[in-house]
């Protein structure tokens, strides 16, 4: 007699996902940056253009969702050049009053942290961006932030930086910038090695001895997060678009065909899933790809997920 098993409770998705950046210097634009106030995050001036988004078919890393491939076309916008950091999180936080879902405990307890006490994933009562799993510095990517989150961090944005048209970058977007011209698997070429370029699983050495079974075959020296910056820019001089943290995107996670190609978020009635793009420090190299696309509940807050905020350009 067989038994079924059915596992309950809440499955909060470990992640695997990844995107990326090119280097091609003919390609690149002159990549004006701004700040609209001093918390305000740094924004580069992307401009229009069209790419093919996803993987081709016939790539052997490529996932089931990254098809079909496309032709998209995106409109002149602005995106940060980093992830939102500790400090710029701490500031929102001070001046609107904002609690995260993590620190009141929405729909589940605390964060889903990969921690190196148990070297696992659990829901754990305490743990939010303040204190995620490690002791973070202020410029590190802000993590334990899900996308409901990420909509109040925006909303407080447009009210008071005196700037508005802020929002998260829809998925076409973040894909155009990940790539920033190129057309291989990451955005540096197909090759895996990316200690110089992204934070991903590496050869350092964890606390407690902890390793991560698939590394990168180099060492960066951060087993968790790395503050923003710390690896090479990609061809459009924004950095960390692969690994360090996943990045919300405004997008519900559906296949690509039927999907918009004028570079606009794709919506849903009852959307099961939002997108997180780019890889964490905990990903292997399959996962650090330009075209990596992971579905995360709204609510999900892990110790790899963070934000990169983007602006529409004014007419
Ligand atoms: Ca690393
Ligand atoms: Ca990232």
């Amino acid at each position: 007699m067989h038994k079924l098993l059915i596992a309950v409770g809440t499955a909060a998705a470990a992640i695997h996902c990844t995107p990326a950046w090119s280097a091609d210097a003919a390609s690149a634009p002159s990549t004006a940056t701004s700040r609209a106030c001093e918390a305000c995050p740094e924004m580069v001036s992307i401009p229009g253009g069209e790419f093919m988004m996803g993987t081709p078919a016939n790539d052997s890393e490529r996932d089931d969702d990254e098809l079909p491939q496309r032709l998209v076309q995106v409109k002149a916008f602005a995106l940060g050049k980093t992830e939102v950091t500790v400090a710029q999180w701490r500031e929102f936080a001070r001046a609107s009053g904002y609690q995260t879902q993590a620190e009141r405990n929405a729909l589940a307890q605390g964060c889903f942290t990969w921690e190196a006490a148990d070297a696992s994933w659990a829901w754990r009562e305490g743990r939010s961006w303040r204190e995620p799993g490690w002791s973070q510095k202020d410029n590190e990517p802000v993590v334990c932030i899900s996308w409901v989150d990420a909509q109040a961090y925006v909303r407080w944005l447009d009210q008071t930086s005196g700037v508005k048209g802020w929002r998260l970058p829809s998925e076409a977007e973040w894909e155009y910038v990940a790539r920033a011209g190129s057309t291989t698997r990451r955005p540096w070429g197909d090759r895996e090695n990316s200690c110089d370029y992204a934070n991903g699983t590496d050869r350092t050495i964890g606390p407690k001895g902890r390793t991560w079974s698939e590394p990168h075959p180099c060492k960066d020296g951060y087993f968790f997060a790395a503050p923003v910056g710390s690896y090479r820019p990609n061809a459009w001089g924004l950095h960390d678009m692969l690994g360090n943290v996943w990045e919300w995107v405004q997008d519900c996670h559906l296949p690509y065909a039927g999907a918009p190609s004028d570079g606009s978020a794709r919506e849903a009635n009852d959307c099961k899933g939002r997108v997180v793009r780019g890889g964490a420090w905990d990903d292997p190299p399959s996962v650090l790809r330009s075209a990596e696309r992971f579905a995360s509940g709204s609510a999900n807050r892990n110790n790899n997920f963070g934000l990169r905020v983007a602006r529409t350009s004014a007419p």
